[in-house]
């Protein structure tokens, strides 16, 4: 299944995988990608039964993602300066609230916009060799893609403010340490084996609870939602499931749930 230029997408048993195919670039956005993953992830939405994740990667072995494609900043100007950022927004606005667990696989360079995908996935598994940065003000710009947000959000103030203030590129194992990756793995096939053990965790779950527990802990990050009315709100419309039931006498018939997500 592929009808795109610049990302491969591939449908598999239980998952989805989007890998960004631009290897000759780093596999840097241009905002054909952008919008590419926008449209295979608004298809996945009209039908993602059966689907328990959804995995972004980076072709090759040197980057996840480079940034945003300098060579397109020949094209923006103030005036649709905004236009190109809120492109970016919405994709990862996106990201965030989908209803599976989106999960970066990232190795090599995870750079400004890069680092900004990464960071509005889920969760990320990196390799060895994953390198993080936010190195906007090199180009005299600052992180455009939810950077000055998401990374003060995962990491806190102190050292968010500091990676982005001096552009400076850490290893994964800083990156760790930090709080902004959740697990660091040999290589790219050891990194995937530990995405698909994560997937095939959230796949015993239920996918309605699987998908409240994000969109609850979104909310925190809503100025205009009070989180706890919203986590009250979520949890009872969980308890009007069939999961619901099904996980309770499961437990009671001291057996497996078989949820159906509904
Ligand atoms: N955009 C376009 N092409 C790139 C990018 C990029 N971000 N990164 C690398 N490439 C290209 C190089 O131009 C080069 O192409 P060619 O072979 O045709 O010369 C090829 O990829 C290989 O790169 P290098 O030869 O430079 O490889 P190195 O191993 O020597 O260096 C680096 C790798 C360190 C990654 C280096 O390429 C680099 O510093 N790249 C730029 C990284 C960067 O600054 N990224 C942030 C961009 S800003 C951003 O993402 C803001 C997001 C919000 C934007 C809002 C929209 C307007």
């Amino acid at each position: 299944m592929n009808n795109y230029n610049n990302i491969n997408v591939y449908k598999k048993d239980f998952y989805f995988h989007i890998e960004i195919n631009r290897p000759k670039q780093l596999n840097a956005l241009n905002q054909d990608t952008i919008k590419e993953i926008g449209s295979c992830l608004n298809a996945f939405e009209k039908n993602n039964k059966g689907y328990f994740g959804i995995i972004i990667s980076g072709s090759g072995e040197k980057s996840f993602v480079a940034g945003a494609d300098i060579t397109e900043f020949t094209l923006v100007n103030k005036k649709n300066s905004k236009k190109f950022c809120q492109k970016g927004h919405e994709l990862y606005n996106k990201i965030e609230n989908m209803s599976v667990p989106v999960i970066a696989l990232v190795n090599g360079y995870a750079l400004g916009g890069g680092c900004e995908l990464a960071m509005a996935c889920h969760l990320r598994i990196a390799t060895k060799n994953a390198t993080f940065s936010q190195p906007e003000v090199n180009l005299g710009l600052i992180p455009g893609y939810g950077g000055t947000q998401r990374l003060i959000q995962i990491i806190g103030k102190t050292k968010g403010l500091e990676l982005m203030l001096s552009a400076e590129m850490i290893s994964s194992s800083i990156a760790l340490d930090l709080g902004l990756v959740n697990y660091v793995l040999e290589d790219k096939k050891q990194a995937m084996d530990k995405v698909l053990e994560l997937i095939n965790i959230f796949k015993r779950k239920s996918p309605i609870a699987i998908k409240n527990v994000i969109k609850s802990v979104n909310s925190f990050y809503d100025n205009d939602v009070n989180g706890f009315d919203k986590e009250i709100e979520l949890f009872s419309e969980c308890c009007d499931t069939n999961d619901f039931k099904e996980g309770a006498l499961a437990f009671i018939e001291k057996r497996c749930p078989n949820f159906k997500g509904d």
